[in-house]
């Protein structure tokens, strides 16, 4: 299909893809053995952990967000060293890449990490250096944003942004911005204001999940007391026109996961990703992999998906790279080589 090697070369930036969300079955096992930590038995626990084969078939029937969190978090457990942390984003950058992605703005939700022991340094140090060498190596440049977990109490994600602000790494960039992440039910972004509020005094740049299995008024929600500047999912917009309508006119971004959709079953199929209407009312979007490991596909994967759904122009797809990148918290130096 010649559109796919179109989509191939395309210059893509991606902005919704959370570190952990990378790990694959395969290093998952490597890990497990290498750092002598246990996995649920597939005996007398969970059957889909007895063999990389079965795990893939598990993560292909996801029914809902808890259902794969559950699997996400058992993943982290594997993560101990500077270097398995290095391991994990390197093979990120580099599939990434290699399907044209220049520039990659990633999560990782450090508060799960500190709670079970590992220290804060040990994850970003890790995760600093295969940026360095990703870029050196790959050309690829990357930004990482942290997550605040939603389904914790709010006063341990004031404790995690004190621990990183204090670690001075706002500041000296080597964290680019703050997102907010997890189950967004009996959740509202309203809680988080005032950790929100402290970061935009520093001056961060925001960003949250909202309107993925949570409504379109969550997206507003997230847009009035978080001050948030770009919107991770927000396919729920789709139900609200006045929403939609704010998006347009203030140029706010969505990043938007098709597949992560699908095998999450906030649509049932990419075709119910409002993708057509976004571009027809002028809603700038991104298209991403969320958590390629567990949903099925990379960053190129989801947008053949979303070319196989909606048969979309050269021209149209040209709007869609332009916008990802003018909506990337990279520098105006960098967005021009890109594009
Ligand atoms: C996530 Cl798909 C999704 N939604 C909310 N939080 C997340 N963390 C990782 N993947
Ligand atoms: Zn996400």
């Amino acid at each position: 299909n010649a559109i796919h090697g179109f989509l191939a070369a395309l210059p893509k930036c991606e902005h919704h893809m959370h570190l952990e969300g990378s790990l694959s079955p395969e290093l998952l096992f490597e890990l497990s053995a290498r750092n002598k930590v246990a996995l649920p038995s597939p005996e007398t626990e969970d059957p889909a952990f007895a063999s990389v084969e079965t795990l893939y078939e598990r993560y292909r029937n996801f029914t809902s967000l808890d259902d794969f969190l559950h699997y996400y978090y058992i993943g982290f457990t594997v993560l101990l060293h500077e270097s398995d942390f290095e391991a994990l984003a390197y093979a990120y950058f580099t599939r990434a890449a290699s399907e044209g992605v220049r520039h990659a703005e990633v999560f990782f939700d450090p508060q799960v990490h500190i709670d079970r022991g590992i220290a804060y340094e040990t994850m970003v140090n890790g995760f600093t250096s295969a940026r360095r060498r990703a870029e050196a190596d790959l050309g690829i440049t990357s930004l990482l944003v942290p997550c605040l977990l939603r389904h914790l109490p709010v006063p341990a994600s004031l404790a995690c942004f004190t621990t990183m602000r204090e670690a001075g790494h706002f500041r000296d960039g080597t964290l680019a911005g703050l997102g907010l992440c997890s189950t967004e039910k009996d959740r509202p972004p309203h809680m988080w204001e005032e950790v929100y509020g402290l970061a935009a005094k520093e001056g961060i740049r925001l960003t949250a999940h909202a309107g993925e299995e949570g409504p379109a008024a969550y997206i507003s929600e997230a847009l009035d007391t978080l001050a948030v500047t770009r919107i991770d999912h927000g396919v729920n917009a789709r139900l609200d026109e006045g929403v939609m309508e704010r998006l347009a006119s203030q140029r706010t971004m969505l990043s938007v996961c098709p597949l992560s959709n699908v095998v999450l079953r906030v649509v049932t199929k990419v075709a119910e990703v409002p993708i057509r209407t976004f571009l027809d009312k002028g809603v700038p979007f991104s298209i991403n992999s969320d958590d390629p490991a567990y949903f099925g596909g990379y960053i190129l994967d989801n947008y053949c998906a979303v070319q196989d759904a909606f048969g979309l122009s050269v021209a149209e797809w040209r709007t869609i790279a332009r916008n990802a990148v003018e909506g990337s918290w990279c520098t105006e130096e960098r967005k021009e080589v890109i594009f």
